[in-house]
């Protein structure tokens, strides 16, 4: 139930919905498409960026927020901490516990190794468990892994890295396999095929679902193998530092328990940074439709290691960010939303794009008529504009949206909007860390030697911008990949003596540069005490 202030465009987009249904929006060109990212998409606006002068990637552009945790000073002084009695000691050492850290973890255990997870929350506490939407593979008849590559490929600007992205695209059908096989429960058909559908920019319908939760449907499924499996998990404790060995190779990290701020050594063979995401870094003053933990930890603890990052410039803003009621502010609104056929409004109750083109095209247009073209509505918390949802229904018939996406059906209904009757207010939200760390196609990071990275804190595989469901994907492709390449390095794998001397190198680093700053990184969790004006 919306306030009187919103009735008037409601009515008109009421009005307007037989005939916005029939009308087939046109696509843009590569021209207008170029036109658009470069006036009104988040990633052009060079003002938010900064350069960094230290550091790996020293001279590249990152945002602000990122490169003052990245130029940070540690938490550490390499002379606090004790290297020479390790609290733990296994093969292998992944850090986070999503969807990329448990499916490493899970092949790491089944190659043999020994295996400890570390997270600073719990198991589970990721932006795997907020995906919604489903899961890209190619596995139909009428699709091929060819076909799934040429649309990634060029929905992220034609700059994926090109063996990264044939190793996403070749697993995929397998991945899907792994996962029925461990119990994900995907949707399908009373012939027992799966249900695909369309997400922006794929050609196929490849998006495989567990209705609206997919995410939390996978992550169910790999917390239990985890746990039957008796892997160690120590949670609500963080990963503060890397720690080499005097080859330079990655030889553990250091840990902090989250509540007593205990400093712990882990030694390790190997190690994979499976940290997630940064939403909660709050680019640009987006909301997030991002876990509470994603801080961009790993490429911070990556970085002063002397790891390179690819693409850190790129960020995806989800197009559909929730943006009413303020309780729910960016939170996620499903790209399977607009698969289902729901279409994208103004304030007068016109399409002003096709629903399905990729997510930064779609972001940039949204914002765009909110802004030049003024014709979003207001919401007393910024601007936005309509998602038709009972478009759904008309097409769909009755009883689709509970079927196919009853968590967005709920999220709504428990402020008294009922999504089947009423459209939805919606805009950009920050989704996505497009950049990452920079890796071979074995999961290796390119320049330190048994440092594995996996999921969310990669950078390269995706390009300049992800399509719907090749997140969930990686996170399984390149988690598992990095599982069995860490567990076989360790096989080989003799370790020097351990060393802090990097941190304490990076520490000269930002005085020899000049940076004055007060930050300390890895951030790990959000800061939203509120500020009280002096
Ligand atoms: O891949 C994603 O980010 C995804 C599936 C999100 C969504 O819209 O549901």
């Amino acid at each position: 139930m919306y306030s009187e202030k919103y009735q008037e465009s409601l009515a008109a987009v009421s009005a307007a919905r037989t005939k916005n249904i029939a009308m087939e929006p046109e696509r843009m060109t590569a021209k207008q498409k170029e036109d658009l990212l470069a006036a009104y998409h988040p990633d052009y606006k060079a003002s938010e960026f900064s350069v960094l002068k230290i550091g790996p990637n020293k001279g590249d552009k990152v945002p602000h927020e990122l490169a003052e945790m990245l130029q940070a000073h540690s938490r550490i002084s390499a002379s606090d901490i004790d290297l020479s009695s390790p609290d733990y000691e296994t093969d292998v050492l992944v850090i986070g516990a999503g969807g990329a850290g448990t499916s490493a973890a899970i092949e790491a255990h089944e190659a043999g190794a020994d295996v400890i997870i570390v997270t600073k929350l719990r198991m589970g506490d990721a932006n795997t468990m907020m995906a919604e939407g489903g899961i890209q593979a190619a596995d139909k008849p009428n699709d091929s892994p060819a076909i799934h590559f040429v649309d990634a490929f060029g929905g992220g600007h034609f700059a994926a890295k090109r063996d990264l992205l044939a190793k996403l695209v070749c697993d995929a059908p397998e991945a899907i396999s792994w996962l029925s096989d461990l119990g994900v429960e995907f949707d399908k058909e009373a012939d027992g095929t799966m249900v695909t559908t369309h997400g922006g920019g794929t050609s196929r319908k490849r998006m495989h679902a567990a209705k609206d939760y997919s995410g939390a449907e996978i992550m169910r499924t790999l917390r239990d193998e985890v746990l039957n499996r008796k892997i160690p998990v120590i949670d609500f404790t963080s990963a503060i530092e890397l720690i080499l060995d005097d080859s330079g190779k990655a030889a553990g990290a250091v840990l902090m328990n989250m509540e007593t701020k205990e400093l712990l050594v882990a030694k390790a063979k190997t190690v994979i940074i499976a940290t997630g995401g940064a939403g909660r870094m709050h680019y640009q003053g987006f909301p997030t439709s991002n876990h509470y933990g994603a801080t961009a930890d790993g490429l911070v603890l990556g970085y002063r290691a002397g790891a390179k990052l690819l693409y850190a410039e790129t960020l995806q803003y989800h197009p559909t960010g929730a943006a009413h009621p303020e309780q729910i502010f960016g939170a996620l609104v499903t790209e399977k939303v607009r698969s289902l056929g729901a279409k994208l409004v103004n304030r007068n109750g016109e399409v002003f794009m096709h629903p399905l083109e990729t997510r930064d095209v779609t972001a940039a247009s949204i914002i765009r008529e909110c802004s030049d073209r003024d014709n979003g509505i207001e919401t007393g918390n910024g601007t936005a504009v309509w998602l038709d949802t009972p478009m759904i229904e008309e097409i769909g018939g009755e009883g689709t949206i509970e079927k196919r996406i009853p968590a967005m059906m709920r999220m709504f209904e428990k402020y008294g909007i009922d999504i089947r009757k009423e459209p939805i207010l919606v805009y950009p939200t920050l989704h996505y860390q497009n950049g990452g760390l920079d890796i071979n196609v074995n999961g290796m990071t390119t320049n330190v030697e048994n440092l594995f990275v996996a999921g969310e804190a990669v950078g390269g595989i995706h390009g300049k911008n992800r399509l719907m469901g090749n997140s969930l994907l990686d996170i399984i492709v390149f988690g598992r990949n990095a599982g069995i390449n860490a567990a076989k390095a360790a096989k080989t794998t003799e370790i020097g003596s351990l060393t802090l001397k990097h941190v304490d190198a990076f520490e000269k680093e930002i005085m020899d540069a000049g940076i004055e700053t007060d930050a300390v990184s890895p951030k790990l969790l959000p800061d939203y005490t509120r500020k009280v004006n002096a």
